[in-house]
């Protein structure tokens, strides 16, 4: 059987990410029907070398659609992903919108797969921070129990989208040619710098992204963990690191930990001290896998781990969890 898609926001970074996606995994694709704003409709994308004309994602559009896989920003998804299951799509959402209602499960398939079954047509994409990070602590929660997480992020500029990736590319051509540096994505200059706030802050202190892992990681995980996070922009492309330390309940040893990983699904260790050989964000660019490595004992606490986490945002950080999840819908007869 093969399925009719909708790409809601084509023309972005993540949805752009998709269509590559679906090609290299070679989706069993019927028809791609790339939607975007009602000013690029008209435009073209390259889908398997043909030429596709964008249309306006407007109510409409998605009656003939299977799955919808949509990156267009929360508001667009408030407004546009009832529609589309009105219309008979099965609405796999990658922005925050809907992640914590509770009718719809968020998933990743590593993790959390059965909550697929419960879906009733619309299915939240988890934040790409928190998808590398759990990816990675699921294996180590099922075999020591995770009590507590404190995450700090380096987060590159793709996960804010198109136009961040055109303004740190100006701001570091300004840089080096002496010329003053613009900031309109950004409150300050990202290039050559480090900026302590991704989404906007809360009433508690945090940023909406730091509680996003908070919340996101006790909806799919174990609501009992307890999240510290915060959350940093770098001047990276594309590439999310993290640094993570854990508390476990049972007691562990690194080799133990390192086989763990190791056998999981959608992990490749990189650690080899010797060597100078750890996860790098420029290495991840374009993979699927999460990267783990720094893999160490925290001796300032019983049964502590630390963890260097680094996965492509764009990839296993959205478009790719998306598409898992529609193949997983698939295989389970789910849609
Ligand atoms: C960032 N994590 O890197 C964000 C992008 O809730 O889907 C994704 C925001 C979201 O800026």
């Amino acid at each position: 059987q093969k399925y009719t898609i909708a790409v809601v926001g084509a023309m972005g970074a993540v949805g752009r990410e998709m269509l590559k996606t679906l090609e290299q995994r070679n989706f069993p694709v019927k028809k791609i029907k790339p939607l975007d704003i009602p000013s690029n409709a008209g435009k073209k994308i390259t889908f398997q070398e043909e030429p596709i004309a964008v249309e306006a994602a407007v109510s409409g559009a998605f009656k003939d659609v299977d799955i919808a896989l949509f990156s267009a920003g929360a508001d667009a998804s408030k407004v546009l992903a009832p529609t589309a299951v009105t219309e008979g799509a099965v609405v796999i959402d990658n922005s925050s919108a809907w992640r914590m209602d509770e009718n719809v499960p968020l998933v990743i398939p590593e993790v959390n797969p059965e909550d697929l079954s419960w879906h009733k047509g619309l299915i939240a994409n988890p934040n790409c921070s928190t998808i590398q990070m759990l990816v990675a602590l699921k294996p180590l929660h099922d075999r020591y129990n995770i009590k507590r997480i404190v995450v700090s992020t380096y987060q590159a500029v793709s996960g804010t989208g198109q136009k961040a990736i055109v303004e740190l590319n100006q701001q570091v051509q300004d840089y080096v040619t002496g010329q003053p540096i613009k900031s309109n994505v950004y409150p300050y200059q990202i290039a050559f710098n480090a900026l302590p706030h991704i989404d906007v802050f809360l009433e508690n202190g945090y940023s909406k992204e730091e509680m996003k892992m908070v919340f996101e990681t006790k909806k799919i995980m174990d609501k009992n963990i307890s999240v510290s996070a915060t959350t940093v922009r770098i001047p990276v492309f594309r590439s999310h690191s993290e640094s993570i330390n854990i508390e476990t309940e049972k007691p562990f040893k690194i080799d133990e930990v390192v086989t763990t990983l190791n056998e999981a699904p959608g992990i490749i260790v990189v650690d080899n001290l010797t060597a100078a050989n750890y996860p790098l964000a420029i290495d991840a660019e374009g993979k699927d896998e999460v990267f783990v490595g720094r893999i160490r004992r925290d001796f300032s606490i019983d049964n502590g781990l630390n963890l260097w986490v680094v996965a492509d945002n764009l990839r296993k950080g959205a478009a790719l969890n998306a598409i898992q999840i529609a193949e997983t819908l698939v295989q389970k007869a789910l849609i």
